[in-house]
C-alpha cells in the first residue's frame, strides 16, 4: 500500500466513525462536541490534512481532492443532525412551556385591588341601579371645558396658580389646564347629544394641594341628571339611595346644608351622621356630622354654555371625593398612604385580586 492508500482508508474509516457520532449525537451541545473535534484547528479531519504536503505531487492531488469531499460531507451532516436537533429542542420547549390560555386564573396573594379601585367600582354599581351611564374624558383640559363652562368666570379664586396646575402654553395660545374636577367630563357629555342626561363620570383629578389631607392627584365622582321637569326632591332620593347603598346603613342620617358653588344654585353640601367614639367612627348613627359630597341644581348659566334651554330643562349635579369616602368606608385613618405603593399597606387595605369589585360582598367580609 501507498502513503496515499493508506492515508486514504484511515480517512475513510475516520468518516465512518465521524457519521456514527453525528447520528448518535442526541442534543445540539453534543453534536457540537463532535464537530470541533473532527473539523476544529486541532480537529482529527484537520490534522489528516496536514499530512498531505507529505504525498507525492500527483497523489497529493488525488488525496486532496477525496479528502476535501470527505470534509465537506462530514460539515453538511453535522449541519443537518444540528437543524433537526435544534427543531426538536424548540419543540420539546414549547411543549414544556405550553400555557392554556383558557384556563381560569389561580387565586393569587400577591397583589390586591386597591381601596380607591374598590371603592371606584362600588360607586358606580349603585348608581349603575339607578339608570345612570359612567362617562370619562381627558385629565388634560381646556379653560372652557374645566372653568368658563362652568361658571367659573376668570377672576374666581380657583383660577388662580395655587390651584391649578397649567400646563405650558404654545406662544399667544391659552394655556391647558390639569383638570381640577371631573365636571368637564359632564360638559362633554351635554354637548355630545340631546337631553336628557343620567351619567356620573369618575377620574383622577389635580390640585396644587398637598398636606394630611389633600394630595395633588385625587379621584372624584360627579354625577349628572337633566330632564325637562328634574327638581331637588330628586336629588335628595338619589343621593339618600346613594348613602344608604354605600355605607350599607339602612337608617343613614344625612343632611343638607346650604352652600355656593358656581356652577349650582341652589347649591348644598351633604353630612352623614356619625358617632366617634376615642379613635372609632361609626357611620350612620350618632349625633356628629360628617361631610361626604356638595351637589345643587345646574346653574342656568351652565345650561346655555351647553346649548341648553333652562326654560325647558333643568336638573342636578353633585361631586364627592372618592379617596375621602374610601377612608371613611374602609376606616383608612392616612389619605396619603393611598399613593405611596407599600406592599404591606396594600396588603393590610387591598381587596383580594379575584374579589369582584362591587356591592355583593360589602362590609362583613
Ligand atoms: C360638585 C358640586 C355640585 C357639578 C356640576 C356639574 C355640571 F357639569 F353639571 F355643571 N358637574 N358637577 C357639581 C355640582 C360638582 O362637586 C362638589
Amino acid at each position: 500500500m501507498t502513503d496515499a492508500d493508506s492515508l486514504q482508508t484511515e480517512v475513510a474509516a475516520l468518516e465512518r466513525e465521524l457519521m456514527r457520532a453525528i447520528g448518535a449525537a442526541g442534543e445540539t451541545a453534543t453534536l457540537e462536541q463532535v464537530r470541533v473535534a473532527a473539523l476544529g484547528r486541532k480537529g482529527r479531519i484537520t490534522e489528516l490534512m496536514h499530512g498531505l504536503p507529505a504525498l507525492a505531487p500527483a497523489e497529493r492531488k488525488r488525496a486532496g481532492a477525496a479528502f476535501n469531499a470527505v470534509r465537506d460531507r462530514i460539515a453538511a451532516a453535522i449541519a443537518a443532525r444540528q437543524r433537526a436537533l435544534h427543531e426538536a429542542e424548540v419543540e420539546a420547549r414549547l411543549r414544556a412551556e405550553a400555557l392554556d390560555v383558557t384556563l381560569p386564573p389561580r387565586p393569587t396573594d400577591r397583589g390586591t385591588i386597591h381601596p380607591v379601585s374598590q371603592v371606584t367600582e362600588e360607586i358606580i354599581a349603585i348608581f349603575a341601579d339607578m339608570g345612570f351611564t359612567v362617562a370619562e374624558g381627558p385629565d388634560i383640559e381646556d379653560d372652557f371645558h374645566n372653568f368658563t363652562a362652568l361658571n367659573i368666570p376668570p377672576e374666581h379664586p380657583a383660577r388662580q396658580m395655587h390651584d391649578t396646575f397649567y400646563l405650558e402654553a404654545a406662544p399667544g395660545a391659552a394655556p391647558m389646564v390639569l383638570r381640577t374636577h371631573t365636571s368637564p367630563v359632564q360638559i362633554r357629555a351635554m354637548r355630545a347629544g340631546p337631553p336628557p342626561y343620567r351619567v356620573i363620570a369618575p377620574g383622577r383629578t389635580f390640585r396644587r394641594d398637598s398636606d394630611q389631607t389633600h394630595t395633588p392627584m385625587f379621584h372624584q365622582v360627579e354625577g349628572l341628571v337633566i330632564d325637562r321637569s328634574t327638581h331637588m326632591g330628586n336629588l335628595k332620593g338619589c343621593l339618600e339611595e346613594f348613602g344608604r347603598a354605600f355605607f350599607e346603613v339602612e337608617n343613614l342620617r344625612m343632611r343638607f346644608r346650604p352652600s355656593h358653588f358656581p356652577f349650582t344654585e341652589p347649591s348644598a353640601e351633604v353630612d352623614i351622621g356619625c358617632r366617634r367614639k376615642g379613635n372609632e367612627l361609626v357611620i350612620g348613627a350618632g349625633e356628629d356630622w360628617l361631610e361626604i359630597l356638595g351637589c345643587g341644581m345646574v346653574h342656568p348659566r351652565v345650561l346655555e354654555h351647553v346649548g341648553l334651554d333652562p326654560e325647558t330643562h333643568q336638573g342636578f349635579a353633585f361631586g364627592m371625593g372618592i379617596d375621602r369616602v374610601a377612608m371613611l368606608k374602609y376606616g383608612i385613618p392616612d389619605l396619603r398612604a393611598f399613593f405611596e405603593s407599600d406592599l404591606r399597606w396594600l396588603r393590610h387595605y387591598g381587596f383580594a385580586a379575584l374579589d369582584v369589585p362591587g356591592l355583593a360582598m360589602g362590609l362583613a367580609r
